[in-house]
């Protein structure tokens, strides 16, 4: 893409998100991920308000018809077949209306209904109070279920309860746990991603193994929360998860006071409180981050990884931590030709083209960025911005990108990447 103009890398952006759309909804890539995924879908909305205001609803209100009836809103919905992925409806055995999955994924739904809101005011798009409306209750009733489901002793953390939740499958951050997870299966394997991705950009065989372990042991609860919470052989209260958390349920402050009653204003503001105490709480000064924490083991969870910083989107940092913040990110950096990597080149886990494991996701960097720039750290936010940008244009809409060469990695015509690039480069 290096000798394409600013206009045509713009069309180029727009042209994955309409090859990629399939009814509304937009699948992460062609064949590798044929389906509707949570979070890729907010970033998705988030770049479509931008162009396209109408669009950007339809892509979160296609989502919000997989949402359980309990405020659950899947990482997976399967509104069409599709035999290219691994594992379909049939291995998850849920019972939704839609064949959906039985997890989640990280919130950033919250985030980007706000901005959609926002694009389609601006926009003086008919309808926008009635579809705001509607999708800030779904939000709503989802971040209910977070609490209840996924914080039930009040630490003020929201748990994962399988890696793929937190939207990084294979960080070195889940290695410890994971390694207690058993590796038997009462479902056949069939991996379709690695004949589809070079396998050593991928998760390895016994990781599988271990995520569908889970995906048995919890379907076998009959996707009941609480009964889920008890059998969990995996359990962590996830920084990365509950920053996001914590910074959508800002977003949906905002927007009540538009579309919130007095309760639900309080509710939500409380739910806040929690969580920016929780989060607090996790700040480690001697390693310059904040770390998850295993609920099994009830240690923490050391491995530097991206999710560290992650609470810079939701917390307001005191200048002694902002400055070891910025220092860190700084460290991770160097000698480097993309960052952020998902793994700093220094850890002994850091493998530059596998996957969460070192590789730069052009999302990470945006909700870094953000969380930089909230916190007073713009020259930082923005060499972070462009070196992502920078990164696309030379190797194109890629999944994610080795940081120690800059090349393009995993599926290709990404759909998040594409509007990561509409989003950064502005
Ligand atoms: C499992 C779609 C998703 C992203 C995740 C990413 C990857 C799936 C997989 O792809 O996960 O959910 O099969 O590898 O890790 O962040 O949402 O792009």
């Amino acid at each position: 893409m290096n000798d394409m103009t600013r206009f045509d890398r713009d069309e180029a952006a727009r042209a994955i998100l309409a090859r990629n759309d399939r009814g509304g909804y937009t699948v992460p890539t062609d064949r590798l991920y044929p389906f509707q995924w949570n979070w890729d879908s907010a970033f998705v909305a988030i770049g479509f308000a931008l162009f396209d205001a109408d669009r950007a609803y339809r892509e979160l209100e296609r989502l919000v018809e997989g949402q359980w009836d309990d405020g659950m809103i899947p990482h997976i919905v399967f509104h069409a077949p599709s035999d290219t992925y691994f594992p379909g409806p049939e291995v998850w055995g849920t019972r939704h209306r839609i064949p959906t999955s039985g997890i989640t994924q990280p919130p950033v739904f919250g985030m980007a209904l706000r901005q959609v809101h926002e694009a389609a005011v601006k926009a003086g798009l008919p309808q926008a109070q009635e579809r705001t409306s509607a999708l800030f209750q779904a939000a709503l009733r989802s971040h209910r279920w977070w609490l209840r489901a996924r914080d039930p002793d009040s630490l003020g953390l929201v748990a994962i309860l399988h890696p793929w939740e937190s939207g990084s499958d294979n960080s070195p951050a889940w290695d410890v746990a994971l390694a207690r997870v058993p590796t038997t299966t009462t479902t056949t394997i069939r991996r379709k991603d690695t004949g589809h991705v070079d396998a050593a950009m991928r998760p390895r065989d016994e990781d599988y193994q271990r995520f569908i372990h889970l995906v048995d042991t919890y379907r076998d609860c009959g996707w009941d929360p609480q009964r889920q919470w008890a059998a969990a052989p995996f359990k962590i209260a996830d920084v990365q998860m509950t920053a996001i958390l914590a910074r959508a349920t800002a977003d949906l402050m905002h927007l009540a006071e538009t579309f919130g009653s007095a309760e639900e204003r309080t509710e939500l503001s409380d739910i806040h409180r929690r969580l920016l105490d929780g989060l607090a709480r996790r700040w480690r000064p001697e390693l310059s981050r904040f770390v998850s924490l295993d609920l099994i083991s009830g240690e923490d969870v050391d491995a530097p990884t991206q999710a560290c910083f992650m609470p810079l989107v939701a917390l307001r940092l005191d200048d002694v931590q902002r400055k070891a913040v910025t220092a860190e990110i700084e460290r991770w950096h160097q000698g480097l030709i993309v960052g952020l990597p998902t793994t700093p080149s220094f850890s002994p886990a850091f493998e530059p083209k596998r996957y969460w494991r070192g590789p730069v996701w052009a999302v990470v960097n945006w909700l870094i960025a953000d969380g930089l720039r909230l916190n007073g750290a713009e020259d930082l936010a923005r060499r972070i911005e462009q070196g992502t940008v920078g990164a696309i244009e030379r190797a194109g809409f890629c999944e994610y990108f080795d940081p120690t060469t800059g090349e393009g990695l995993g599926g290709d015509a990404f759909s998040w990447t594409a509007a990561a690039y509409m989003v950064l480069r502005r």
